[in-house]
């Protein structure tokens, strides 16, 4: 099985998101001849212009090396090629159950331009066996041989955002194929960029693990943010009760803030609820804790804006986390959407990393944070963590994340 890949350079990407793209450009920088796919015609278009539709630092250089170097076009729809990487999204749906709609899409895509030999490789984090009872069938149906004729393999995306191109190259990567010959030509591929090591199991238990991580995390969170609540009733500092839990040698718990957000944690630890809703007890709750928190922080407003006639409420940060543009699944817009449809206040809104919203007028935080009785901070940028306290003087602050000193 060795050296097959020697002649694998044509790889077909389907889905130019935050992986994707990503993705994509760095192969088009490493030689090899990429076609990336997406279904929005607009970003198709900004990708072969050289340019990006995501933030993402360095990516912008990136994707315009690789396509002035001719190794990456964009398009609509796929072509043949030696590898196709699936990057699409893994959302859910009603009632949290895992929307594997792209993912079917994008395999009844590429399935009459596979052709034997063709590695076949997932990406997008999914529920457990995605690979083998939703990808495998479709290709099956299509008259491949899979794992005989046609190499899968899952290898989950492990980038944080914010540091995506370091992380594609750097950390270990997980490599399940649905078969041995399947997980050996994925490794051998991973190994041609990847400096970490390349981790080989079976495709479930890759897509176990990723599930796992990002569950760690929300759990993890989840009992950060019950004990802020805790804390709160006994008039302790949360973060101070934290970092002196830390300074044990095996105790590492996360930080408490408005509720989580972003795109993989927020809704990756639903995936393993659906396929055991009776025994995924503790991921459940963590999920229903971390988004309680959303109803809680909105009844601490509450209560403090009884004290106003109407008062001016600066609300501090949309984005899911510190120092990103990203809003998905963003806890603080949920935030402040509650309080503007429940008329608590004058709301002002300030993001220093978007330019505007949609829904919202931003403003700057100094001129918010003078103009506010209340100050509710739901994201720790580094614009706000450069506030001090005296800023505050006789305003309410409510300092969701412990960004203040
Ligand atoms: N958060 C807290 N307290 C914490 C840490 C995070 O409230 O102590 C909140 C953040 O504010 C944010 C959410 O959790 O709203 C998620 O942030 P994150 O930094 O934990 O994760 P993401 O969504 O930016 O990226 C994660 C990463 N996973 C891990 O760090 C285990 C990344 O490595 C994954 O590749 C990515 O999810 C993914 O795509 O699954």
């Amino acid at each position: 099985m060795k050296g097959k890949l020697v002649a694998m350079k044509k790889v077909c990407v389907i889905g130019l998101g935050y992986i994707g793209l990503p993705t994509a450009s760095l192969l088009g920088t490493k030689g090899y001849e990429v076609l990336g796919v997406d279904v929005n015609p607009g970003v198709v278009d900004t990708i072969n212009r050289g340019e990006v539709h995501i933030v993402e630092p360095g990516l912008d250089i990136l994707v315009r090396s690789a396509i002035q170097s001719g190794n990456l076009t964009a398009a609509l729809e796929p072509s043949q090629a030696d590898i196709f990487i699936l990057a699409v999204s893994t959302p859910f749906k009603e009632g949290f159950q895992p929307d594997l709609s792209q993912v079917e899409a994008a395999t009844r895509k590429i399935a009459p331009v596979i052709r034997p030999g063709n590695l076949v490789i997932l990406e997008s984090t999914s529920p457990v066996k995605t690979t083998e009872e939703v990808i495998a069938p479709i290709l099956s149906a299509a008259g491949h041989k899979v794992g005989e004729d046609v190499f899968l393999a899952h290898c989950p995306e492990r980038v944080l955002p914010g540091r995506i191109l370091t992380e594609l190259v750097e950390n270990d990567r997980i490599v399940g194929g649905i078969n041995e010959a399947s997980s050996e030509v994925a490794a051998e591929f991973y190994r041609e960029f990847v400096s970490g090591e390349v981790l080989i199991t079976d495709a479930a238990t890759a897509e176990f693990s990723k599930l796992a991580e990002n569950t760690y995390r929300d759990v993890n969170i989840a009992l950060a943010n019950e004990i802020s609540m805790l804390c709160d009733i006994e008039g302790i500092n949360p973060w101070e009760v934290i970092g002196l839990a830390n300074r044990h040698p095996r105790v590492q718990i996360l930080q408490p803030g408005p509720g989580v957000g972003g795109h993989c944690i927020a809704i990756d630890p639903w995936f393993l609820v659906a396929r055991a809703p009776d025994e995924a007890r503790l991921i459940r709750t963590a999920r229903e804790v971390n988004d309680s928190k959303i109803d809680w922080v909105v009844g601490k407003v509450k209560t403090c804006a009884e004290r106003f006639k109407r008062p001016v409420i600066a609300c501090l940060g949309l984005a899911f986390k510190a120092d990103i543009d990203d809003l998905r699944e963003s806890p603080a817009v949920k935030i402040v959407d509650q309080l503007i449809s429940e008329d608590v206040g004058q709301i002002l809104v300030s993001e220093p990393n978007i330019s505007e919203h949609g829904r919202f007028t931003l403003v700057d935080h100094h001129e918010a944070v003078a103009q506010a009785d209340i100050v509710l901070l739901l994201v720790d940028h580094r614009e706000f963590k450069r506030l001090k306290a005296i800023d505050f003087k006789e305003k309410i602050l409510i300092d969701t994340r412990g960004a203040i000193r």
